[in-house]
């Protein structure tokens, strides 16, 4: 088989490459290890910049999202068992988030895919990148007992924490940047009403996070030690912990409903540079994690595709390879702006183990700090609701 691109993932990162690629008049395959059922039935990221939306509208692939998302003028943190500030990215930035699933995103880009007959090969374990510092790059699989290769021009590792592309750039070349924190997400979704707001709270107890999909469909988490396992953790254990760590006029609204999903993600802070080696790119979770405090996973996968897409556009239709040669240095400008604030909310609102009393008094003296200047909650806001895009974007 021979394409243009070959693109390892069919992720969000992976599937909106390849329609941003397909609307430039760029063909790409795309080769994905799991099922697309498996890949369906992933339960992640629920907040979108409103750089991520401006993507989703200019590929006319908004039409679920606007009926039934939920733009959101900001955010709440609340501490210390009183309620707390209010990050208005509506004022400070005339911007708004959106609430929306990954999974939705994920069905309209796998419907899109179909509709212009995106060449998918789905249920590929073990796809080996070849030549990739030739002109000839290639991928050589196995799928359904048979042998296979895709010849291309260019490869976008799309492929996750745990693919193949990032392992394929020699440990010499690559420069890995780590932090593991030492507790995780007890995730669960419910269908009760949600809070009014996206809401982090700072507690002693440790942090936790309401959130949602629907008026009806709420998703909580709660930070929990990194050795528990959701077994520890029934529904009759989660609520009363939950509420626990809100003020009590926000705990009593949370009405408790047997969970109808429940996972524990570890949190990490990791980047690895650079993001282009020969004709590989990498996107997305494949190239870099941010603990989920900040709500930009997602989010930088769709500004590295945009990227990528800008960069592949103009060499193919200019001969212009700028775009090529800076793609590593502008997606990770980007990227790092973003650890960095992830790494910053989960400082900030973590109870990190061997904490004191001291320690916990300072966040809240830094929770104070936030509320009482204007300026700084403007910047978290534009920290939060993501930057513009550097160059030209989607029109808003
Ligand atoms: P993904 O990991 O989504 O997709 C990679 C794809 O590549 C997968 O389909 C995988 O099967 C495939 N693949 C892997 N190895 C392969 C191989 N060798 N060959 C072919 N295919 C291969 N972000 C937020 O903003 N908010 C959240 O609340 C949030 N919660 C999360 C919870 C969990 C448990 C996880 C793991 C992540 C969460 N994230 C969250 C981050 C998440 O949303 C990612 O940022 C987002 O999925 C990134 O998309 P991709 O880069 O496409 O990677
Ligand atoms: C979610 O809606 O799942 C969500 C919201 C905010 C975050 C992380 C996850 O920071």
């Amino acid at each position: 088989m021979r394409t243009q691109v070959a693109i390892v993932g069919a992720g969000p990162a992976g599937l909106l490459l390849s329609e941003l690629l397909h609307r430039a008049g760029i063909e790409s395959v795309v080769v994905e290890r799991s099922s697309r059922a498996h890949v369906l039935g992933r339960i992640r990221a629920g907040v979108l910049e409103s750089t991520t939306v401006d993507v989703l509208r200019h590929l006319g692939l908004n039409e679920r999202m606007d009926r039934d998302g939920h733009p959101h003028d900001g955010m709440r943190i609340v501490w210390a068992g009183r309620d707390g500030l209010f990050i208005d990215t509506q004022r400070h930035l005339g911007r708004r988030f959106m609430v929306w699933g990954q999974t939705q995103i994920q069905e309209d880009l796998y419907a899109a895919a179909d509709r212009r007959g995106q060449v998918i090969l789905d249920e590929v374990p073990d796809a080996v990148l070849h030549d990739l510092e030739s002109g000839q790059p290639y991928i050589s699989y196995t799928r359904h007992g048979s042998a296979g290769r895709i010849d291309a021009d260019y490869i976008a590792g799309c492929d996750g924490f745990h693919g193949v592309s990032r392992q394929s750039i020699p440990t010499g070349v690559r420069r890995e940047f780590e932090k593991v924190y030492p507790f995780g997400w007890l995730g669960i979704m419910a269908r009760t009403t949600p809070l009014p707001d996206v809401t982090y709270a700072n507690h002693p107890r440790g942090f936790a996070l309401a959130s949602f999909r629907s008026q009806t469909l709420s998703c909580f988490y709660i930070q929990v030690p990194l050795d528990h396992r959701v077994e520890e953790w029934p529904d009759e254990r989660f609520w009363p912990e939950l509420k626990a760590r809100f003020p009590a006029e926000l705990a009593e609204r949370i009405v408790p409903t047997p969970s109808i999903e429940k996972s524990i993600a570890p949190l990490r802070s990791f980047v690895a540079e650079p993001m282009r080696h020969g004709r590989l790119f990498l996107c997305g979770d494949a190239a870099h994690i941010v603990p989920p405090t900040g709500a930009k996973g997602l989010n930088l996968a769709v500004s590295d595709v945009w990227y990528l897409s800008q960069a592949l556009a103009g060499h193919y239709r200019r001969g212009d390879d700028s775009g090529i040669d800076g793609y590593s240095a502008r997606a990770l400008r980007r990227v790092w702006s973003s650890v960095r604030t992830s790494w910053y909310l989960t400082n900030l609102l973590h109870r990190f183990p061997g904490a004191s009393d001291f320690d916990q008094r300072a966040q809240e003296v830094e929770l104070d700090l936030l509320k009482s200047s204007d300026r700084a909650q403007a910047w978290l806001a534009e920290q939060y609701a993501g930057m513009p895009f550097e160059g030209s974007g989607p029109a808003p």
